[in-house]
């Protein structure tokens, strides 16, 4: 196969498999659009280039030197976030969330079971995860370095991410919600101007299911509802929903706090594909939190089943008076992805995906909808792009310029969103595309250096593609996806790097490294249950044994840990030593224990001893020259 022809719907009609289904489902999607396969097959020749290119970094990193930025990035399926140097490419870090990781312990820890959230048992409620979007928090219209929130769509969770420790420390799942998707956080309270940072994130719900979901309507679907959720930063406690005719995907916030969006494909509240495309346009609907909050509380709100989060009616049928309406539904291309809020705050855009367009919301119409100054939800479009096929995400580069991906092109639109607004109002001369790149291949999102934010600096632009192909070696039937690095700061996009990821990332922002503030070692009085040598021991009521341990390189403070066989165990492990880095392990064998302690912290574990005989609870972690000699024995009597 010709592989640098490959790179759209057309040449993937000729394979079997993967791709073969993608072009199924690109062509039927396409069935709806005016422009023709034809005009597909020309876009798509030009790209995939096979052969090597130059790279073309602006600036190397060297060893030794440190990157310019943080990208943080979700995982998809693969539970986790992740931090990466950017323009290095390099992987700093894997944060373990909504996945079970048995390097840091992440599942295995009582603390972290107890954020993970347990069954009776004891035994972890879930332990997969599937995330998609990570957010930072804001201040002043940029992030303020302290934390990242992420969605689990699988099991509809928010999670944090402290940015200090870049460590999750609070998850929430959200009542009558399935298919938590996309999540944005607020940058200002609406009413409180004072109040100019993050205190709520907003999470949209993708799937109708029955409200409540308990067995009824099971075979009605045509009652079932979503709900767009508003969650408080601080607590992480859920402040209110609302529910909304079609269903939310995306989510993108205003700077002033007062509008919230969410784009929708399936405003026909379809149960199956035909009837999700069914409409010419969907819609992307605007929430308008100040009134949504009076509304909760004046106490005019339901609650749903046996949750008792208030939820207000968002539909069309009780918003229809632009002056008490807490929605706008605004029309869009066909089918949306993404909603993206330009930097500059004036405008957010949808992208068709199955229209080969970009919607250019303006909010200040959408404000003058809501105050009665603006007649229809569609005259706040000022914009509407063609710009090519399958456009799903867009970025910005805070200078007028906009980059959107083309997942059926497999490309990259660099285009102008004033230009955009020119033609829409008749002038024929606006030049709206500026350029076009090839990536390789199918790109999902991309997101830009500090482009969700006032600093957009429109440095870095990062591609985000779902189909490597032959870019790496291969690695078997799963290849690794490509994030290309492009640098934006030019006339022309040039790429800079190909970088591999595992599956499956999605979303990510770009973040200046000078925002973000690490501690480097924690503080053992943080940590209530710390172990210290005044109540360091074995201390047993009836067949409870608390056993207190410490640790220093390179010994456990007990080379010897007796329990008798039945006994309940927790084992406590507190880190004294205080050199950066100096991380110990504790490893139990057959007892499936496994978990890192780093200075000054204390994690915990509660097992029983079922069987008895002598372990070695060893480190894991290479700490020392004697490493290896790190163990005590831990002794179950039978
Ligand atoms: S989605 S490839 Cu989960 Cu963000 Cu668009
Ligand atoms: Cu402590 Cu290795
Ligand atoms: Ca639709």
């Amino acid at each position: 196969m010709d592989s640098s022809k490959d790179n759209g719907v057309d040449n993937g009609a000729e394979q079997s498999g993967r791709r073969g289904f993608l072009s199924k489902s690109a062509a039927l999607g396409l069935a709806g659009v005016t422009l023709g396969l034809v005009a597909c097959k020309e876009e798509a020749a030009k790209g995939g280039e096979a052969a090597p290119q130059k790279a073309g970094a602006s600036k190397e990193i060297a060893p030794g030197q440190l990157d310019d930025y943080y990208a943080f990035t979700s995982a998809g399926h693969g539970g986790e976030a992740r931090v990466v140097g950017l323009p290095s490419g390099r992987t700093l870090k894997r944060i373990p969330v909504f996945n079970t990781d048995c390097m840091v312990g992440w599942g295995v820890t009582n603390e972290s079971k107890a954020i993970m959230g347990t069954k009776a048992d004891g035994s972890l409620k879930y332990t997969t995860g599937d995330t998609h979007h990570v957010h930072g928090s804001y201040k002043d219209g940029t992030y303020d370095g302290r934390w990242l929130f992420v969605n689990d769509k699988i099991h509809s969770r928010l999670a944090r991410i402290r940015m200090d420790t870049m460590e999750c420390d609070k998850i929430v799942e959200l009542p009558n919600v399935m298919g938590f998707h996309g999540l944005f956080t607020d940058k200002c309270d609406p009413v409180d101007t004072k109040i100019n940072y993050t205190t709520r994130v907003f999470c949209g719900g993708e799937f109708h299911i029955p409200l409540p979901n308990d067995g009824r309507d099971l075979d009605d679907p045509s009652k079932w509802g979503t709900l767009f959720s508003c969650v408080n930063a601080e607590t992480m406690e859920l402040k209110w929903q609302c529910r909304i005719d079609g269903n939310n995907d995306l989510v993108a916030t205003s700077y002033d706090g007062k509008l919230a969006a969410s784009n929708q494909y399936n405003t026909e509240n379809a149960a199956d594909l035909n009837g999700m495309m069914s409409a010419e346009r969907d819609a992307c609907v605007f929430f308008n939190i100040e009134r949504i909050e009076a509304l909760v509380k004046a106490g005019k709100f339901t609650t749903i089943g046996g949750s008792k989060v208030p939820v207000v009616d968002g539909r069309k049928a009780a918003n229809s008076d632009p002056k008490t309406a807490v929605t706008c539904y605004v029309p869009v291309g066909k089918n949306p992805h993404g909603v993206n809020a330009s930097p500059d705050g004036k405008y957010f855009v949808c992208s068709g995906k199955l229209s080969p367009t970009a919607t250019v919301i303006e909010l200040k119409r959408v404000q003058a909808w809501f105050n009665g100054e603006l007649k229809e939800p569609r005259d706040a479009v000022v914009a509407e792009p063609e710009i090519g096929l399958g456009p799903l995400h867009t970025a910005f580069d805070g200078k007028g310029n906009a980059y959107t991906s083309l997942f059926l092109d497999s490309q990259c639109v660099k285009w102008n969103v004033d230009a955009a607004i020119a033609q829409f109002k008749g002038d024929k001369t606006a030049k709206v595309i500026i350029e076009k790149m090839d990536v390789h291949y199918q790109p999902g999102h991309n997101y830009s250096s500090m482009g969700e934010t006032k600093e957009a600096d429109g440095k870095y632009l990062n591609s985000g593609n779902k189909f490597s192909k032959d870019r790496f070696l291969p690695v078997g039937p799963l290849h690794p996806e490509t994030e290309q690095l492009v640098d934006i700061s030019g006339a022309k996009m040039r790429l800079v790097a190909d970088h591999t990821a595992y599956s499956e990332p999605h979303d990510g922002i770009i973040v200046r490294r000078d925002i973000v503030k690490t501690r480097q070692i924690y503080n053992m009085d943080d940590f209530p249950n710390a172990v210290k040598p005044e109540n360091a021991g074995i201390e047993r009521h009836g067949n409870k044994v608390h056993v207190r341990l410490m640790s220093q390189a390179p010994a456990y403070s007990m080379p010897i840990i007796k329990v008798k066989k039945g006994d309940e165990v927790t084992l406590t492990l507190t880190n004294h030593d205080k050199v950066e880095d100096l991380t110990h392990g504790c490893a139990l064998p057959t007892y499936n224990i496994n978990f890192i302690v780093n200075p000054q912290e204390t994690k915990s574990v509660t097992f029983k001893a079922d069987h008895a005989g002598a372990f070695w609870l060893y480190c894991t972690h290479f700490c020392h020259a004697l490493h290896l000699e790190m163990r005590s024995r831990f002794l179950v009597e039978a």
